[in-house]
């Protein structure tokens, strides 16, 4: 049934450096990951990507439809080329639905993602659970065009489409005591593969969970993203609402969230709980200090052209926004606190 060599596999993601290949306390690694896809895993589609036919996404998967969004576009930002739409929306990381890279386009599509609520809770006067599509037509929606880095070492352009996470955690009017906002993902294993299987979802602890400290929360540039490419999220980039924090390594932008909560003490987050040498809290993007098993001095820029035009450039402090987050860490040692 299977005709290809899972060594393909091994090589393509080799290239990427997934976090998924972290071989710290004698967790799961890539190599059982990939003996447990060959031995053929009930109910996953097995993925093209598994094998290696594709790194930087392509032209023949379908992803659901999506919905046109009202939105005040951003400023043209002379200095960033666009990653293109269908690169942005065929290379993800979501370990629900697998740890290929396009895993998620092929096994998302099911996904629920209307009615969706999103509840806010923990350290506020006014706990709520609010409509995520009301508030997509309520709020006001810009669109962000960020830099996006991921932890393994490639990067994208995305105009993201969303409104500042400070402006909606206002509404809820935050307590003297919350000093971290915590995030979660979806916990639905049946719509979930990864989270049935745990050699499919990469040995993550479902759900997935994040956290920011509160200052980092309510800083501008902090988004919730509903949207890119001037429409509604596919699934695979987070459906129907995500966080984007630019200056932060990728596996901080949680997708499918569906509880916040504001908190006294410093969350557990799932990349950290996995290997905390390797991942940090903070996981700010710093060219300075390198992966345990790779450098972040430079990264993969995915642009357009095809996959041999991926571009090598070096990494920025904070991703290029130093000017402004880099006071927010004046007194910390970043080498520490990665
Ligand atoms: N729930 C959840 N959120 C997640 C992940 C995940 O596996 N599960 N992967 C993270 C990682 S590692 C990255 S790089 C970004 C990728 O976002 P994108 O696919 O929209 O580019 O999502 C982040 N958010
Ligand atoms: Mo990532």
């Amino acid at each position: 049934m299977l005709i290809k060599s899972p060594a393909r596999s091994a090589l393509s993601e080799g290239q990427t450096t997934p976090e998924s290949a972290y071989a710290s306390k004698g967790r799961v690694s890539r190599r059982s990951v990939i003996t447990g896809l060959s031995a053929g895993l009930g109910g996953l589609a097995l993925s093209r990507s598994a094998f290696g036919l594709d790194l930087f996404g392509s032209d023949d998967r379908e992803s659901a439809p999506r919905k046109p969004l009202q939105f005040t576009p951003h400023k043209p930002v002379p200095d960033l080329v666009l990653t293109p739409e269908k690169k942005v929306i065929t290379h993800n990381n979501f370990y629900e639905f697998g740890t290929g890279k396009t895993d998620p386009v092929e096994n998302s599509q099911g996904l629920k993602t209307e009615p969706w609520t999103l509840t806010v809770e923990g350290e506020v006067a006014k706990p709520a659970t609010v409509d995520v599509w009301k508030l997509m037509s309520d709020i006001g929606l810009e669109e962000r065009i960020y830099r996006m880095r991921c932890v393994e070492a490639w990067s994208m352009v995305i105009p993201w489409i969303g409104f500042e996470l400070g402006k909606f955690l206002k509404r809820f009017e935050p307590t003297s005591r919350a000093k971290y906002v915590a995030f979660e993902t979806l916990y639905d294993p049946e719509q979930m593969p990864g989270q049935r299987n745990r050699y499919v979802g990469g040995g993550v602890d479902y759900p997935y969970v994040e956290g920011l400290r509160m200052d980092e929360a309510m800083h501008p540039l902090t988004i919730l993203s509903v949207g890119l490419y001037g429409k509604t999220l596919p699934p695979q980039n987070g459906a129907p609402i995500r966080l984007v924090v630019p200056w932060k390594y990728g596996f901080k932008g949680i997708k499918s969230i569906v509880k916040i909560r504001l908190v006294e003490k410093m969350p557990p987050t799932s990349w950290n709980r996995l290997a905390s040498n390797e991942y940090g809290f903070y996981a700010n993007v710093n060219p300075a200090v390198d992966h345990p098993r790779w450098s972040q001095a430079s990264e993969r820029f995915i642009g357009p052209g095809g996959l041999f035009a991926v571009k090598r450039q070096k990494t920025l402090p904070f991703n290029g926004y130093g000017e402004e987050v880099a006071s927010l860490y004046a007194d910390m040692d970043l080498r520490k606190f990665f």
